[in-house]
């Protein structure tokens, strides 16, 4: 499954993990020309360390997640440093801390997990609060029509508009696969965009600011589709074929 072409049969989940992460990253990013992709030494042990925990029993089916980061680094946020900061384009801006997320009304949503370059991990677990309840809490103004997501690896960002902000399973996440989200996928908190591919689930989520209209993220600027939506449409706001 490392090598993730879809020919190949059922995944062998500890070989998979016995694979260097950097080489994991490596074939995630051939063909995007992404640079900045190396990994330190000390990353490398701390993540196989994380791999070799035994996610991939937590759940039938397993952990059969490929690990990015276009930072090249996976930022180390403990659970009680973490904070999410919403501002731009709204009445009270707010920070939150991983407490105040999950005193807020829990989620849970199981999606099959997809990635634009064709690897696919069925049945996810996730547990988070809908994006929808941050924003009531915040209040964006009149002219907020998007958001631009920020994460702690100061590389990555990601958009969507105010509207596909709202959809019901659009969430920010502080579990996955039936336990805190771990470093690698993210933790501990990362934006979950059930209805789009991978993309555009911003892992170590730091800020979202409220803006007038959406600029492309990272990937976006980098080749990947605009229109991120899993079934190919171009999604509940605009009909297919508009
Ligand atoms: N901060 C950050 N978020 C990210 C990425 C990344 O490189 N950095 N990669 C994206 C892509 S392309 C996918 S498919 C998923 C992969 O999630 P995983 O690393 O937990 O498998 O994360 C998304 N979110
Ligand atoms: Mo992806």
């Amino acid at each position: 499954m490392v090598t993730s072409p879809a020919s190949q049969g059922p995944p062998d989940q500890d070989s998979a993990r016995q694979v260097p992460v950097g080489r994991r990253l490596f074939l995630g990013m051939l063909g995007l020309g992404v640079a900045g992709v190396a990994f330190g030494a000390t990353v490398q042990q701390k993540v196989g360390q994380a791999l070799g925990s035994g996610l991939g029993r937590l759940l039938p089916g397993g952990d059969n997640f490929q690990i990015y980061s276009v930072s090249g680094s996976f930022p180390q946020i403990a659970p009680s440093a973490y904070r999410l900061e919403v501002s731009g384009l709204v009445e009270r801006a707010k920070t939150f801390d991983l407490a105040a997320l999950q005193a807020m009304p829990p989620v849970q949503l199981v999606r099959d997990f997809q990635c634009v370059t064709g690897w696919r991990v069925p049945e996810v677990h996730w547990e988070g609060v809908r994006l929808s309840d941050i924003l009531d809490a915040v209040g964006p103004k009149p002219a907020a029509g998007a958001l631009a997501f920020e994460s702690y690896d100061g590389v990555d960002t990601e958009s969507l508009t105010l509207e596909q902000a709202k959809l019901p399973d659009v969430i920010v996440a502080y579990r996955m696969l039936g336990a805190p989200i771990t470093v690698d996928h993210g933790g501990p908190v990362r934006l979950y965009v059930a209805p789009m591919f991978g993309y555009k689930s911003l892992k170590w989520l730091s800020a979202i600011r409220v803006v007038k209209s959406a600029t492309p993220g990272y990937w976006e600027q980098n080749g990947y589709p605009v229109n991120g939506w899993l079934d190919g449409s171009t999604g509940p706001s605009s009909p297919t074929g508009g």
